[in-house]
């Protein structure tokens, strides 16, 4: 008589007390073979149920203040330089301090081009590409690179790494409004006063943090091939410590555009002399990296920029926010004016629902 029975996954039984409980193990390796070979693949993926990465603008669903990464915005990016060498052939020297030697030149013309996607490519320092302008003429020779960024940046430095000398007179400038005007950075000169009439020596204060200095530094020595001149915008700043709460300081580290204009080219140091002539050869600006460093502008609302739906560059706004910057609250949530976030209070846009939510959960908590 049967007592007991084994019901097994793939609907085979035996009686326990039968020759069948020795070949049990076997019979359920078998089954359980057949059985998983014929299962249906998991219709989900397992990974689907890994949590999601962490919202930087929110922490435990409250609002908090969040930026898009610090990088080097200038990477990649087309910069419009007024002269390029390479048209007619022109032959240009490498010149490091004062030694002039002829056999560290090279030729630009069609074949061997260094064009301005040189400035922004990728700083390798066995491989220097360098970007070089057509031969000038004349000491006074103007060339400017321009650098549009295509919405609100926060920069916080240009820096020039030069394959020539370094320019004798220069300036770093930025725009607000996409090239319509330009405010200058910085100043260079080997004469700040007689050039840009500038105090070498002045300094800021919270009187006039948005003033444009003027160095003499590298008219000291011969600062020539491979010298890389860097500008911070909030070196000296009094308030580039309390970027949050100066609108001075956020105003003046915002640019849509960035141009540099060379404007003398750099010689041999004059040690107290009338400068020396430059060889033709010398006489062109050459840059090999364009470096600014700096964030997308998103007043605190988004961690990071994207293409929006015209192709434009514009910030993910969180918050309740909206626009290229998320600089001002979306329809339905004006009840509170826009403000931009800061470490302490992340200023979220709310509407008249959210304010009654709150006052209701206050209500009956
Ligand atoms: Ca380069």
């Amino acid at each position: 008589m049967l007592r007991h029975f084994y019901v097994l996954p793939c609907f085979i039984s035996c009686d326990i007390e039968t020759m069948c409980v020795e070949l049990l193990p076997v019979l359920f390796l078998v089954v359980l073979a057949v059985c998983v070979s014929a299962a249906p693949q998991p219709l989900l993926d397992l990974g689907m149920f890994a949590n999601p990465p962490a919202d930087p603008c929110l922490n435990n669903s409250l609002a908090i203040q969040c930026v898009p990464e610090f990088q080097n915005i200038a990477f990649g990016r087309e910069v419009e330089a007024s002269s390029t060498c390479g048209l007619t052939p022109s032959r240009h020297c490498k010149v490091h301090q004062n030694d002039y030697d002829s056999q560290n030149c090279f030729v630009c013309d069609s074949r061997r081009q260094h064009p301005s996607s040189y400035l922004t490519d990728l700083n390798i320092q066995s491989n220097d590409t360098c970007w070089v302008s057509a031969p000038g003429t004349e000491r006074a020779y103007n060339v400017t690179l321009t650098l549009p960024l295509g919405k609100k940046f926060e920069v916080t430095y240009v820096n020039l790494k030069f394959c020539s000398r370094i320019p004798e007179n220069m300036v770093f400038y930025k725009s607000k409004d996409f090239g319509k005007s330009w405010i200058p950075l910085q100043y260079y000169s080997s004469e700040c006063q007689q050039t840009f009439n500038i105090d070498p020596g002045s300094v800021v204060t919270k009187a006039n943090e948005q003033a444009a200095l003027c160095s003499q530094e590298y008219s000291k020595g011969d600062h020539n091939f491979g010298t890389r001149v860097a500008f911070s915008t909030l070196k000296d700043r009094p308030s580039s410590f309390q970027h949050d709460e100066s609108p001075v300081i956020q105003d003046w580290v915002t640019a849509t555009d960035i141009k540099i204009s060379f404007l003398k080219l750099g010689g041999p140091s004059t040690m107290g002399h009338f400068p020396a002539e430059l060889a033709e050869d010398e006489m062109f600006y050459g840059v090999s990296d364009f470096a600014v460093g700096g964030r997308c502008k998103c007043n605190g609302h988004a961690s990071r920029c994207v293409e929006n739906q015209e192709g434009r560059l514009a910030c993910e706004c969180r918050h309740n926010t909206e626009g290229d910057d998320c600089e001002k609250c979306k329809p339905f949530h004006l009840d509170r004016p826009w403000a931009r976030a800061t470490k302490t209070d992340a200023h979220e846009c709310v509407g008249k629902s959210s304010i009654v939510t709150t006052v209701k959960l206050a209500l009956l908590s």
